[in-house]
Formats: structure tokens, C-alpha cells, sequence
């Protein structure tokens, strides 16, 4: 296993087996990765088990939701750490490291398309809420995980990767108003408020320490090396994932007749349409 693949000086391209020897040299950054394959691979099992029993449809859905989390999870950190979706980015000017090659865990960003819709469906399952909301929620979700995974990702020029950044916020914004403002309500109706706005919390506190995360590490204002700002991820991802889809589970287990009950998704633009 070499280092860049070069052809007359000029690196061509950064080999896989590179990137994870510079993954497995740094302690920190590989810590932060292999405790998220371990706990994704126990919260798998906990997670099967908990739902052994249960039966009602809607409450099935939620189930299958939260176990994809970890299951996504298991995936996307087994992939970082072979290297597989660790890429080399080089800064550009204006950047704090303009001209350096920085280690971009882009498979983070790509993965979050998959995992974070299932939080969101799930909490939408659970405050019974419209079509129209679960689709604004997750597909503004999947744009701001597709928008980062942009901005992380341009190396042309400092000004639009601050520019694909604030769009990504702008569809967090989206995401924001329905947990913060639709759903309640949906959730006081469907009899889940009080389940609900507990995970409302969790979830809002946590993600918004995302971006933050970003601005601050290597790939925004790199105040936080590579190995810090992962191991933020990291420990942001075993509550808002794993946490998040036990207590949730929990709660399911316990009252699946009460998700049940709630009203169809579509129930309540059937009686107002
Ligand atoms: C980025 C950077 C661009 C601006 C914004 C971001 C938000 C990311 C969030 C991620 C949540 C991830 C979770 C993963 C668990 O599987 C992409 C960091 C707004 C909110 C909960």
C-alpha cells in the first residue's frame, strides 16, 4: 500500500488504502468511528428485540423506522472507517487551510439522507400527522443532508461552500417549523404530546449542534481538528440515534395501541378537504 498515485509529479488521485492509514494513525478520529460500528451493531439487536411484540400497524412502521437507524449507522461507519467514503479535499483560498489536503468524511453527509427521514418519519408516525407534512419534513431533510454534502465537498471556491452551507440551513429552517410548530399540535390531538415533546426536544437541541459542529471543524472555520469534530458527530449521533430510538421504542412497545388510535395521516385533510 502506497501513497498518491503520481504521474510526472502530478498526483492523479489519492488511493483508498491511503486514506485509511491516515484514518487508522489517528487515534481519535478512528476511536470516534469504531465505537459508532460497535453501538450501531448492539442497538440492532436491542432494537429487534424490543419489537418483538408489536403488532399494530402504525406501530410497526415506527419500529421499522428506528431500527433502520442503527442499521444505516452500522453501514455508514463500517464505510468510513475502510476509507471507502473519506475523501481528500484541498481548500481554497480564503479557507483558514487554503492549499491543504484536509480528510473529508463525506459518507457522513451522504448516509444522514437515509437515516435522519426515519427519525422524521417516525415522529410524524407518532403526532399522527398529515402526508403533506411528513413529505415537506423529509424531503426538506434529504435537502439539507444533499446541500451539505455539497458544501463540504467544493473545493472551487470558499464563498459557495458558505453558500451551499446557508442553503442547507435554509432547509433545516423547514425542518425546524414542522417539529416545532405543526407537529405539537397534530401530537396534542393524536393523545402523544407528552412522548412527543420530550423527543421534540432531544432531537431539536441535538441537531441543531450539527451545523454548529460544521462551522467550527475542519471543513467551515477549522477551529476543531479532523479526529474532534468527529468524535462531535459521533457523540451527537448515539443520543439523537440511538437514544432517540430507544425511548421511542420503549414507548411504543408499551403503548401501541395508543399510536394505533391516532388519527390516519391522511385523516385529517380527509375531514377538512
Ligand atoms: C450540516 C451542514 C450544513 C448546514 C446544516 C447541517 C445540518 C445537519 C444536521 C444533521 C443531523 C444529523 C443526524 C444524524 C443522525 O443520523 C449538513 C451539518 C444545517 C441537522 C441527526
Amino acid at each position: 500500500a502506497g501513497g498518491p498515485v503520481v504521474t510526472a509529479g502530478v498526483p492523479l488521485q489519492t488511493t483508498q488504502s491511503t486514506v485509511a492509514e491516515a484514518i487508522r494513525t489517528d487515534v481519535l478520529l478512528s476511536s470516534s468511528l469504531w465505537v459508532n460500528v460497535a453501538l450501531a451493531g448492539v442497538a440492532v439487536l436491542l432494537f429487534v428485540y424490543m419489537g418483538r411484540d408489536v403488532e399494530p400497524e402504525r406501530a410497526k412502521l415506527i419500529w421499522v423506522a428506528m431500527l433502520l437507524v442503527p442499521l444505516v449507522s452500522l453501514a455508514s461507519y463500517t464505510a468510513l472507517v475502510s476509507g471507502l467514503t473519506v475523501g481528500v479535499v484541498q481548500m481554497p483560498p480564503g479557507h483558514p487551510l487554503a492549499g491543504q489536503e484536509v480528510l473529508s468524511p463525506w459518507g457522513r453527509y451522504l448516509t444522514w439522507t437515509f437515516s435522519t427521514p426515519m427519525i422524521l418519519l417516525a415522529l410524524g408516525l407518532l403526532a399522527g400527522t398529515n402526508r403533506a407534512q411528513l413529505f415537506t419534513a423529509i424531503t426538506m431533510d434529504i435537502g439539507m443532508c444533499v446541500t451539505g454534502l455539497a458544501a463540504a465537498s467544493i473545493s472551487s471556491s470558499y464563498l459557495l461552500r458558505w453558500g451551499l452551507y446557508v442553503i442547507s440551513c435554509g432547509f433545516f429552517v423547514a425542518v425546524l417549523y414542522v417539529l416545532l410548530v405543526e407537529w405539537p399540535r397534530d401530537a396534542e390531538a393524536a393523545g402523544t404530546a407528552e412522548i412527543f415533546e420530550t423527543l421534540k426536544l432531544l432531537t431539536v437541541t441535538l441537531w441543531l449542534g450539527y451545523p454548529v459542529l460544521w462551522a467550527l471543524g475542519p471543513e467551515g472555520f477549522a477551529v476543531l481538528s479532523v479526529g474532534l469534530t468527529s468524535w462531535g458527530y459521533s457523540a451527537f449521533d448515539i443520543v439523537a440515534k440511538y437514544v432517540f430510538a430507544f425511548l421511542l421504542l420503549r414507548w411504543v412497545a408499551a403503548n401501541a395501541g395508543a399510536v394505533a388510535s391516532a388519527p390516519a395521516p391522511t385523516g385529517r385533510d380527509a375531514a377538512t378537504a
